[in-house]
């Protein structure tokens, strides 16, 4: 395989900035430092960029399916390399009746087969609650999967789990370095609510906001940390939005309890108002494409999130991709909000929206940026440091990214595969200039010139970051 030494670049890491020269060869990371003398079969001059390392986005879903619906898949998965995305840490769901390794097994093999565009680890999503189940969850790390996500939310759905299952799958996973993420919401509260709010006359995109309020995630992120405390095993809250449910994740982690949290792009940039929005074809319809769970919330919140990411409360930024359409998949809940299917894509602009929103406007630092997109996520799922910095030994997953351009998010660019962009019309500030994964340049200008199916496995170690407290 060749070599390609990247020259007078700034480097970026979580602890550094330099202006220096990266040699990798091999797939590998030879050499970081200042004017590197060495021979290499491609010299890139990388001036006036920022050299980084490739992210890590640790929620993806390439495959989920709400009632009838299932999100576009692994043919779209060029959008994460195209945003500067190496890996992805995609959830594979349990398929009811069999194990968490014949799933996985059959989501590699009929799901994503030879279309990988990135790396990819798993997290496994349990649907299927049984003896077998949590004590399979102490040998996933024999397969490289050491990550479970249970779904407090979502009463009625196959995926729903009370929080019986949430205790016993903590227990079983602390017998093997396993981390338990959950996503937290209380789902009989929303149930209710969800009736209340159709009850009244709200049938239209905004009443998921309304019966989605910020205190059934706290709720729920409180019970989780009482699970975890009770477990004394840790736990990960996935997409925190709401202010409280941050505070009371920072405060049980401050009283010793192993509780930690990411959010994600949206619920740092786009506010509950679009929930609201019309347009000319959809009426007020409109506001489907923005429905998410957790639903998106005010400025008080965004500001808290950003206050969160800074100060190290949350430790992740993710996209939680989830790529339902508009026409085939959101119509679907016309006059009942509850049936629009809860998810939106945006692996490919998570790097460019925390960069533009987060890095130019002071809000978070550079290095702090790619602790959040890339070596927190590399860490917490046990990838690091094959994944999530640039040093020596680590894969040649880099993003060389040119701060100078502008450009506008909008369906005509995307690499989503969809029919909508949830970000569409948003000013983004740079955008990757050249992407390498594992040495071989697979994006140049934010176009894909890699080949499909080049994306592999990546193995996960137990005991990642949340044991490490
Ligand atoms: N929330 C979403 O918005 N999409 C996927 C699943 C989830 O919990
Ligand atoms: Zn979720
Ligand atoms: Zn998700």
């Amino acid at each position: 395989m060749k070599s390609t030494l990247i020259k007078n670049g700034t480097i970026v890491t979580a602890s550094d900035e330099f202006v220096g020269d990266v040699f990798m060869k091999d797939g590998k990371i030879e050499l970081v430092g200042k004017n590197l003398d060495v021979a290499a079969d491609e010299v890139v001059d990388a001036t006036g960029k920022y050299v980084m390392p490739g992210g890590v986005d640790q929620h993806t879903h390439f495959l989920f399916k709400m009632d009838d619906s299932r999100c576009v898949g692994w043919e779209s998965s060029s959008a994460a390399v195209c945003g500067g995305t190496t890996t992805v840490v995609d959830f594979v769901n349990q398929e009811i009746g069999k194990s968490l390794k014949t799933s996985v097994d059959n989501y590699v093999r009929d799901e994503i087969g030879d279309q990988a565009c990135c790396d990819y680890a798993f997290h496994t999503v349990v649907y299927d609650p049984t003896d077998e189940l949590f004590d399979e969850i102490k040998h996933l790390p024999e397969y490289g999967i050491t990550s479970v996500k249970l779904f407090m939310a979502y009463k009625g759905q196959a995926y729903h789990m009370e929080d019986g299952s949430v205790l016993r799958a903590l227990q079983a996973a602390k017998e093997a370095g396993v981390t338990i993420m959950v996503h937290a919401e209380n789902a009989e509260m929303i149930a209710t609510l969800q009736q209340q709010t159709m009850d009244a006359g709200i049938t239209g995109p905004y009443g998921h906001a309304v019966s989605r309020p910020p205190i059934v995630e706290e709720e729920a992120v409180r019970r989780a940390a009482y699970l975890a405390e009770l477990a004394d095993a840790p736990i990960y809250i996935v997409h925190v939005t709401a202010k409280g449910a941050m505070e009371v994740i920072r405060d049980a982690y401050s009283k010793g309890v192993k509780i930690f949290g990411e959010t994600c792009t949206h619920y740092l940039t786009v506010t509950t108002d679009v929930l609201k929005s019309t347009s000319p074809e959809n009426g007020e319809f409109e506001g489907a494409k923005y429905v998410c769970s957790p639903a998106l919330r005010s400025q008080e919140h965004l500001d808290a999130m950003w206050e969160a990411v800074k100060k190290g409360w949350l430790n992740a930024i993710s996209s939680d991709h989830c790529a339902f359409n508009f026409e085939e998949h959101k119509k679907r809940g016309l006059g009942d909000f509850r049936k629009i299917p809860n998810g939106c894509a945006g692996v490919e602009n998570r790097m460019q929206m925390v960069w533009t929103y987060g890095v130019e406007t002071g809000k978070i630092s550079k290095q702090q940026f790619v602790e959040l997109c890339c070596t927190n996520p590399a860490k917490i799922n046990g990838i690091y440091p094959q994944k999530g910095t640039l040093a020596p030994g680590s894969d040649a997953d880099v993003l060389i990214y040119d701060p100078d351009s502008e450009s506008v998010i909008s369906m005509a660019t995307s690499h989503h595969k969809t029919d909508y962009e949830p970000f569409e019309g948003r000013v983004v500030k740079g955008h990757p200039s050249k992407v390498y994964l594992r040495g071989e340049l697979v994006v140049e200008d934010s176009q894909y010139v890699g080949k499909e199916g080049t994306g592999k496995f990546v193995t996960s170690k137990p005991y990642g970051l949340a044991y490490q407290k």
